[in-house]
């Protein structure tokens, strides 16, 4: 990915719609994925306008025009469902009327208004937090619960088809490129040993318990705006990652992360665990969100939801090992692997509390 100089940014903001002349651009937030700009301008009254400014990630999206087109509808489709109009992101236009602007260098560039008096977290600090993100990305289910979902791309294909990212592992495996699959013999054991689990949502899914939806498939706290003074949801950004897809994948993701009573990369496996009590607060939050929207054999789902998010992630962290570090960003040498170990940790840690998370959703099931 290209870093953009400051005579690129300038040239992608003049072709956007704006209110009034540019007084700067600043670099912008913690994201992994886009370059971020935060635009001041100033109209003919001395009103200050803010502006979000991305330049997409081509490497990651391969296809930038079916991302924005993909933005594009969710957004004027939720402009017309939502209940106030702080809850959706606003695209602006170029002058040729398109919501991106493509650069000589073929880099596509976007603007989104600047969400005022807000803020998100990269990690929760409290459980109101955590029930505020949660709630977030409820709503963002039930708005979109009449969206066609299959008029979407699938801007990532098979992002979340676990059995084909069980398919790339076994290769992995085989291949064993790097030579380093007789290290990690216990881990790979661990992936095989639940081969039969990966199938299970797509499977719900033929069987018509669990529908095709627009799901965001980024669901961390840092893509949820809070107001700043009172800390309640405002609306989901990073919309970069949404495709058809399945609610319970998008709850389980936000637990994967959010649950977790440690980082990602924690190598301490004692200090892992899925904290239940942050489970039954998203769960609660999410469903309330969702407003009555999902079905029991949906709701009942959210714990596979959650474990398939997280042995994947983990999976997919112990492929890339495998494959020489290809995909994820890597800080040391074996950094995936501690990744792909937190994260089985993370799963084991599920499975002994299973009843309990069972539970806790059943009680949210109308019969
Ligand atoms: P990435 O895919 O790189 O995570 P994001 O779209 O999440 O990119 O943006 C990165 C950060 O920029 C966010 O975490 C948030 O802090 C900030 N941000 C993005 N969009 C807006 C917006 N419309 N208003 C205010 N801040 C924003
Ligand atoms: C990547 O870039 P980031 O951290 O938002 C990945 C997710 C993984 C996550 C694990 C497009 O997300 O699927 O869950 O790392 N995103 C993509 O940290 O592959
Ligand atoms: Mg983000």
């Amino acid at each position: 990915m290209r870093k953009a100089n400051s005579e690129q940014i300038s040239n992608a903001i003049n072709n956007f719609k704006l209110c009034g002349e540019v007084r700067g651009a600043i670099p912008y937030g913690n994201g992994h994925i886009n370059d971020t700009f935060k635009i001041i301008t100033v109209d003919e009254d001395g009103n200050e306008h803010l502006y979000i400014l991305q330049s997409v990630n081509n490497n990651v999206f391969k296809k930038p025009e079916q991302v924005l087109a993909n933005i594009e509808s969710v957004t004027e489709y939720l402009k017309g469902v939502v209940e106030s109009p702080r809850e959706v992101l606003v695209l602006a236009k170029t002058f040729s009327d398109l919501t991106y602007y493509k650069d000589k260098d073929g880099y596509f560039w976007r603007i989104y208004d600047f969400v005022t008096d807000s803020i998100c977290l990269d990690r929760v600090e409290n459980t109101d937090d955590f029930y505020e993100c949660a709630l977030a990305f409820g709503k963002f289910q039930k708005y979109l619960t009449d969206f066609p979902a299959d008029t979407l791309y699938e801007t990532i294909p098979d992002f979340h088809n676990t059995p084909k990212r069980y398919e790339n592992f076994l290769k992995a495996v085989q291949e064993d490129k790097m030579g380093r699959a007789a290290s990690v013999k216990e881990e790979i054991e661990f992936v095989k040993a639940r081969a039969d689990f990966y199938s299970v949502l797509l499977d719900s899914n033929k069987e018509g318990k669990l529908p095709l939806r627009v799901s965001h498939n980024d669901t961390k706290s840092n893509n949820v705006m809070l107001d700043s003074t009172t800390r309640k949801a405002l609306c989901v950004i990073d919309l970069d990652t949404i495709m058809p897809g399945f609610s319970v994948t998008d709850f389980g993701d936000a637990i994967r992360f959010g649950a977790s009573t440690a980082e990602e990369d924690e190598k301490d496996l004692s200090k892992v665990n899925m904290d239940i009590k942050m489970f039954e607060i998203y769960t609660k939050g999410f469903l309330d969100g969702c407003d009555g929207q999902l079905p029991d054999s949906e709701i009942m789902l959210l714990p596979e939801g959650a474990k398939m998010m997280t042995i994947e992630c983990g999976m997919r962290f112990l492929t890339d090992y495998l494959e020489g570090d290809t995909y994820f960003k890597t800080h040391y040498p074996e950094h995936n692997l501690d990744r792909c170990r937190n994260q089985f940790k993370l799963v084991a840690d599920m499975e002994n509390k299973w009843d309990e998370m069972k539970k806790i959703v059943k009680a949210y099931c109308k019969e």
